[in-house]
């Protein structure tokens, strides 16, 4: 026994060598603690977490052709799964209640992370087409993405594939990217027929992102520059329903082989005294097979907000002007879209804001407007 060992082990019993031996409470029996409850080790490994978000539309201007007339409706009810076997391993499941849809699996991928600058993942996921995709739902700044984001992508941001990444774990990085391969049918809604595609039909998207600020400003400020490629072949003839999927949506007008490309550029700072900042532009062009017919979209937008310095930091207004051109060959087919709005953090887990936007669409005949009120609920679980 080394001594410091010895002295460790008298001093426990109350006996060190030359002292009075510690007096020993009479009587006393030892009471017996419950052992608390343990969750079986397997079972800390499967981490279930979600939000949803319930929308209401106190004003409304009906006469606009717009699907989400009811006063009240669920933009996001999510649940997801995450598994994680193996340090090296995450496998995700994620469930999604959306509008116009039934329950659906959104994501189910395996994760590979043993190498933190070259994750794995193989099996339905997002594509990370843009800073505005790349955001997850539940952290949008403003009521939603920019309507241009979703025509000029694809349903859900979804496909099945393989990407290669850096880890995406909470550490800021100077230099994010992803690079996939997806075979280009969209996600697969649960137990739904999905178009055959020929084997050369494929999506393949790119991405990277360059963050100087953790390097000059602190771990977490971001001063985010990033750029977005992704081409699209696509064999089928798409009709209403399965070009949803395609890039470019239903935006491209013919039912034939194109392929379609997509670029985008875009800029994101937050972190820095509460500012926050996200501007992106994004080009699509897509051409028909064999040949003759494109079509070129381009759209951008900035939007920017500001955690006030007072009530904890629980007041954050917030404004997007959004500018998008479904067909460049074409004029007064424009849309332009400006909000703004206050979010509100009473709790880390729940969100309230209120948003008024206006909403203006450009046609040869005059420039119509919306207008409306929108409030969200937003619970993360
Ligand atoms: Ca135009």
């Amino acid at each position: 026994m080394s001594l410091w060992a010895a002295v460790a082990g008298a001093q426990a019993t109350g006996a060190a060598e030359g002292g009075p031996p510690a007096p020993r409470p009479a009587e006393e029996k030892p009471v017996e603690k419950a052992a608390p409850f343990k969750l079986p080790e397997w079972l800390t490994r499967f981490k279930v977490w979600g939000w949803a978000n319930v929308y209401a539309f106190p004003y409304f201007e009906r006469n606009y052709p717009d699907p989400n007339k009811n006063l009240f409706r669920i933009r996001f009810a999510r649940l997801v799964v995450d598994f994680s076997p193996h340090d090296d391993f995450t496998a995700r499941l994620h469930l999604a209640g959306e509008q116009a849809s039934s329950a659906l699996f959104f994501d189910y991928f395996v994760t590979w992370k043993r190498f933190d600058f070259a994750n794995v993942t193989v099996g339905q996921q997002k594509i990370m087409l843009g800073a505005s995709i790349s955001q997850p739902g539940f952290e949008l700044t403003m009521l939603d993405r920019p309507k241009f984001v979703t025509q000029f992508t694809k349903q859900n941001f979804r496909d099945i594939g393989l990407t290669v990444h850096t880890g995406r774990g909470p550490t800021p990085r100077v230099f994010e990217y992803s690079v996939g391969l997806y075979n280009g049918t969209g996600r697969v809604p649960f137990a739904a027929n999905v178009p055959n595609r020929g084997d050369s039909d494929l999506l393949l998207a790119a991405r990277a992102v360059v963050n100087p600020a953790p390097l000059f400003l602190g771990k977490q400020a971001r001063l985010a520059l990033g750029v977005t490629g992704a081409v699209e072949s696509t064999g089928v003839s798409p009709d209403a329903t399965t070009a949803r999927n395609n890039l470019g949506m239903a935006l491209v007008p013919w039912a034939t082989a194109r392929t379609t490309y997509l670029l985008g550029a875009d800029l994101n700072v937050s972190g820095l005294g509460g500012l926050w900042l996200l501007g992106e532009v994004m080009f699509v062009q897509s051409e028909a097979r064999p040949a003759g017919t494109s079509r070129r979209m381009l759209g951008w937008y900035v939007e920017l907000g500001y955690t006030l310095p007072v009530f904890d930091g629980l007041l954050q207004p917030v404004a997007r002007f959004e500018w998008a051109d479904p067909d460049t060959s074409s004029v007064a087919n424009e849309e332009v879209v400006g909000s703004a709005g206050l979010n509100v953090r009473p709790f880390t887990w729940l969100l309230v804001s209120a948003f008024y936007s206006r909403d203006a669409l450009i046609t040869p005949t005059g420039v119509p407007m919306t207008n409306r009120v929108e409030l969200r609920l937003q619970a993360r679980y």
